[in-house]
């Protein structure tokens, strides 16, 4: 019973109303367990909640980027487009909020601010930014792996006095630039989607780029209803395909690949192999994920992919000078998340856009007015970061989250995040992340990868019973011997070779590493499955 002075207590918190935490909740409540989910923002949505900027929408194709586990909600939606837009996906979340009927055990404009493990009840007692204290037997961390947007500690920060955005915190009711000069800093997959188009409204637009990205035509069309048709027709084999088959959680369905990650790049001919780039160049999106298996591993063999980018790029800048700083690129292709673009090269050729590179340098401060670059001023009405994110651990590093002895999670994961197959950390019980660290969040889609890992939750819930006691927590020989695997996994691999998210390595003075399980979705299902076979033995279970 719950009285004034003993907090409302859940079988599950959940934190985030993501793609993840919506399932997960969904999967509670069908268990018929009381379940309490907080959200930061006023809806559901997550990353597509709060990624409102011009040009937002999905690079995997949305016949795919969806979720599997109801063939009647399979059925009944239809995507306009082949890619999905922000708005259209929020359509999507919000469908299903109330299709299954989560609403009511959603509560919205709260944030979590402390999860801290209480041995005496073995249930954790969570902190809300509303000022409520509730207790829950399970802690699911639905948080996001690129949730928590950041700006960079620029010199004048403060000073400026135009307006700034953050692509990652977009304001709700859009921004209308007609006839301003702004700044945009960054070039990442957020600055190439929204450049083209805040470029049709400004007078002037200067785009700040450090390091350049690799962009792909994504070929973004009204879906067609023919194909639409022969996917929903084929959806069962298609979704196995996309679990069982694929490296990344999709198949790019649009495009039958001739090499499907089953050879070397070296294994056909120079022609064939170019062959096969042209044609995926022509699909268009991310299906150079699919194409041979050692564009990851062989720098020689990512080189032709990338030469191959390289020389489509500048066909598509005229200005021979600018088209040289878009494709000067010195880390190997797939290591920085790849772009999938609609006209962003072509910008480019637009009188009202310039390129200037900071490569080598840094925006030395902002002004009033602007901001500084190579000892020149440059007056503009708005700045917009699209700085990126303190991605996959920032959101969990907001909360403060303690566990046995009161351990604080951040002192056990420094120097790097460390997690059982991505889902439990010892020391902490009863606490799972999805789509975190430690799983592989990096390269393989979200949708299929915290479908999966929900549906493992659920089933190990199921496996634990309802007894009131009852814990489990992952055996530290098993965490250190999941870290051990995937340094390994990832040492193969040429990821090290750039400065990305992947690693840490876009944000100051956060530790570099591998925040990502690099074996492919279908090598991680595996290592989960095994993870709960013969009873759980990697995990301590106390009854
Ligand atoms: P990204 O891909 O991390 O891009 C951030 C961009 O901001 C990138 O070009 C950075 O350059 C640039 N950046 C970051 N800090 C600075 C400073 N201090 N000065 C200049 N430029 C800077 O974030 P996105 O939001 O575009 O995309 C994130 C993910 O969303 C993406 O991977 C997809 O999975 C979807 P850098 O490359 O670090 O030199």
């Amino acid at each position: 019973m719950t009285t004034a002075s003993s907090p409302q207590s859940f079988d599950v918190v959940i934190v985030g109303a993501g793609f993840a935490g919506m399932y997960m909740q969904h999967r509670i409540q069908q268990r018929g367990l009381s379940v309490r989910l907080y959200e930061a923002g006023s809806g559901v949505g997550g990353t597509w909640y709060w990624n409102r900027y011009p040009g937002a929408r999905v690079d995997v194709e949305s016949v795919e980027y969806s979720y599997t586990f109801d063939a009647e909600l399979e059925q009944e939606w239809s995507w306009s487009e082949r890619y999905a837009a922000q708005p259209e996906l929020m359509r999507y979340a919000n469908h299903v909020a109330d299709r299954f009927n989560l609403r009511p055990n959603m509560q919205f404009n709260t944030k979590v601010t402390s999860a801290v493990w209480e041995e005496a009840s073995r249930r954790w007692q969570i902190k809300t930014s509303q000022g409520e204290t509730v207790s829950a037997k399970y802690c699911v961390l639905a948080t996001g792996f690129l949730s928590s947007g950041s700006i960079p500690d620029f010199d004048g920060l403060n000073d400026y006095q135009g307006n700034k955005y953050l692509t990652s915190r977009w304001p709700e009711n859009g921004v209308d630039f007609t006839g301003q000069r702004v700044a945009v800093i960054g070039t990442g997959s957020s600055a190439v989607q929204a450049i083209p188009i805040i470029a049709q409204q400004v007078s002037q637009l200067y785009v700040f780029q450090r390091t350049p990205s690799y962009s792909i035509p994504l070929r973004n069309c009204p879906l067609d209803r023919e194909y639409e048709k022969r996917v929903k027709a084929m959806y069962p084999e298609w979704r196995r395909r996309q679990r069982e088959e694929s490296r990344a959680g999709f198949i790019a369905l649009n495009y039958e690949p001739a090499y499907s990650n089953e050879q070397s790049a070296f294994a056909v001919s120079a022609e064939e192999r170019l062959k096969d780039y042209e044609t995926r160049w022509e699909s268009g999106g991310l299906c150079y994920y699919s194409s041979f298996n050692d564009l990851l591993t062989n720098q020689e063999a990512n080189e032709t992919l990338a030469s191959f980018v390289r020389e489509k790029t500048r066909q598509r800048v005229k200005d021979p000078a600018v088209a040289e700083l878009l494709t000067s690129q010195d880390y190997p292709i797939l290591t920085k998340r790849l772009c999938a673009d609609t006209n962003y090269y072509e910008t480019y050729n637009r009188d009202n856009v310039k390129l200037v590179s900071i490569k080598g340098s840094r925006i030395e401060k902002l002004t009033p007015k602007g901001l500084v670059v190579h000892g020149e001023e440059y007056e503009v009405d708005s700045i917009i970061f699209a700085t990126g994110f303190d991605a996959v651990t920032g959101a969990v590093s907001n909360i403060e989250v303690r566990g046995v002895n009161g351990e604080n999670l951040q002192d056990h994961w420094e120097g790097a995040p460390r997690a059982y197959l991505g889902l439990m950390s010892n020391g902490f019980p009863n606490l799972f992340f999805l789509d975190g660290p430690c799983a592989n969040g990096a390269l393989v889609s979200p949708m299929l990868l915290s479908e999966y890992q929900v549906e493992w939750v659920d089933r190990c819930l199921g496996f634990l019973g309802t007894a009131p006691e009852v814990t489990i927590d992952a055996k530290l020989d098993a965490e250190n011997a999941w870290m051990t695997h995937m340094d390994e996994v990832g040492k193969h691999t040429l990821m090290h070779m750039a400065n990305s998210w992947y690693m840490g390595a876009n944000i100051p003075g956060k530790p570099r590493a591998l925040l990502s399980y690099l074996g492919g979705l279908a090598a991680y299902r595996e290592q989960c499955r095994a993870g709960e076979a013969n009873g759980y033995q990697q995990f301590a279970v106390s009854r």
